[in-house]
């Protein structure tokens, strides 16, 4: 996998989704969890995506300068899903809390654990309509592909913005 230069935060993007419970609550304690935040989307509440019927979701993406190298921004994530007492559910169905790893910086990375660019980011508008909202030139990545929101799945609307958080 591609390293993290020594000192140097990298660019990174999560994508949060939750359809369990308060939706923006579970977005919000995930983001609170998270260090280096750069910027956060709008919420979306977005059409289910793979099948199983179930709950409209919520779903935010973020932005962070982090220290951390990718497989450990990962571990962060499951830890993040684990507060959020996500239960092993069904595939592609219902969950409180998911995050995912979508971009860290230009880097390519595969291990068992972790793929990134997320594979099927650009084929779900949930994914690539809140990523774009903070940075519309993240169409031209260099690791991603071509992105059309007419043949990507899911319809999306901005629902606002998560409460603002008090230091
Ligand atoms: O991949 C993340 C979980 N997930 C989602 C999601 O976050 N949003 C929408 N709209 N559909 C989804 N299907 C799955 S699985």
């Amino acid at each position: 996998m591609g390293e993290r230069p020594v000192n140097t935060p990298v660019r990174a993007f999560l994508g949060l989704g939750s359809n369990v419970g308060d939706r923006t609550a579970n977005l919000q304690n995930a983001v609170e969890g998270l260090d280096g935040v750069v910027a956060i989307s709008q919420i979306y509440e977005t059409e289910p995506v793979g099948g199983v019927e179930q709950n409209a979701f919520h779903n935010i993406v973020v932005e962070l300068a982090t220290m951390l190298t990718a497989e450990d921004l990962l571990l962060r994530c499951h830890e993040l899903e684990r507060a959020a007492r996500r239960v092993r559910e069904v595939r592609w169905g219902p969950r409180t809390l998911d995050v995912d790893v979508l971009l860290y910086g230009d880097h390519r990375v595969e291990t068992p654990d972790l793929i990134v660019p997320h594979p099927r980011m650009t084929d779900r508008n949930f994914v690539m309509v809140p990523l774009l909202e903070l940075d519309p030139t993240l169409a031209d990545h260099p690791l991603l592909g071509a992105y059309d929101p007419d043949e990507a799945i899911g319809a999306v609307s901005p629902i606002g913005h998560l409460p603002v958080t008090q230091e």
